[in-house]
């Protein structure tokens, strides 16, 4: 009886899931953190992850979602680096009959049947607690923002400067007096930072930098002290993901706002792929993640948490 017992414990019944990712790339140190947590996450339901590194193009991801179809895969993942044009491979995956869930970037198509869920955090919302810190903590002196914009096309990206631009409507003493892409890495972030400063007196006429991730910030820092000025203090910063890196900046007082996104997107995916399997329960269309301010005085007990978490 024992044996029959464990014959059919739930752990010897779980189906053997295979599922392909096709990630984005591994732009910055959030990115690398949810591609090491969507590997523990299917270890642990002893899923197999297949993952595909898409180096930041749309056609490399295509490829990768093609190849998953042709071996068959149980369910496909993909973080969409761009929102458009997903379309002609959805429908391959659709007549495969094999689910799409969507990991942290959407993606815009008329016909939402074509993939099962996103997983995703409110970016617009994200954007507006980092513009509404600036209002309450500016007050009425003026500020001239300079924004790092994270990769053309990216849902994360347009969604990120929306609601930023909303918290600071109405507010005319804060103006956005440059914005261009970062494409979400530090090494582009301090190239762009670089360039603000030139065109800004020397950067003195920069008051803060609203960076789309936390890469971007932490090159803009870079290029605020190769310019002689003090990140934190002469250049507020703000920014969005909570990566390590992040939190020592604010420790030594050269960060201000922070906003925290969760690396673990695929882990709800995996809960509502077992789910659908197990009785055909259809997750809801957006599985929202939280997000959450932090500033300078918690920057210590954030940067104690994220151990473990992937980074
Ligand atoms: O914030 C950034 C990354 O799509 C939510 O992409 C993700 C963003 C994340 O490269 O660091």
């Amino acid at each position: 009886t024992t044996l029959i017992s464990a014959t059919f414990s739930g752990a010897a019944l779980a189906e053997n899931l295979t599922v392909g990712f096709s990630q984005v790339g591994s732009e910055s140190g959030w990115r690398a953190a949810e591609t090491t947590v969507a590997k523990s996450e299917a270890a642990k339901r002893g899923i197999t992850l297949k993952i595909a590194d898409g180096q930041q193009k749309q056609e490399n991801q295509i490829k990768a979602v093609r190849s998953f179809i042709a071996q068959g895969v149980d369910a496909i993942f993909i973080a969409p680096v761009v929102q458009t044009g997903w379309e002609p491979v959805l429908e391959e995956a659709k007549d495969a009959k094999i689910p799409v869930f969507l990991l942290d970037r959407a993606i815009t198509v008329k016909d939402k049947s074509l993939y099962m869920a996103v997983v995703t955090a409110d970016n617009v919302y994200e954007g507006k607690l980092i513009g509404d810190w600036l209002v309450k903590d500016i007050g009425n002196k003026p500020c001239n923002v300079v924004e790092l914009q994270g990769t053309v096309g990216a849902s994360v990206a347009i969604d990120r400067k929306k609601g930023f631009a909303d918290a600071i409507a109405g507010h005319s003493n804060i103006k956005i007096i440059r914005s261009q892409s970062g494409d979400f890495t530090r090494s582009k972030g301090k190239e762009v930072m670089e360039s603000f400063i030139k065109a800004e007196n020397n950067g003195k006429n920069i008051c803060m930098v609203y960076a789309h991730n936390d890469d971007m910030a932490i090159g803009a820092i870079q290029a605020i002290k190769e310019a002689g000025l003090k990140p934190g203090k002469d250049i507020l910063t703000g920014s969005i993901d909570g990566v390590p890196d992040i939190y020592r900046a604010m420790l030594a007082g050269e960060a201000n706002a922070n906003v925290e996104l969760t690396p673990n997107m695929a882990g709800p995916a995996f809960d509502a792929l077992e789910k659908f399997r197990k009785d055909g329960t259809m997750p809801p269309k957006i599985i929202k993640t939280e997000s959450r301010l932090y500033l300078q005085p918690e920057a210590q007990s954030q940067l104690d948490k994220k151990k473990g978490m992937g980074y």
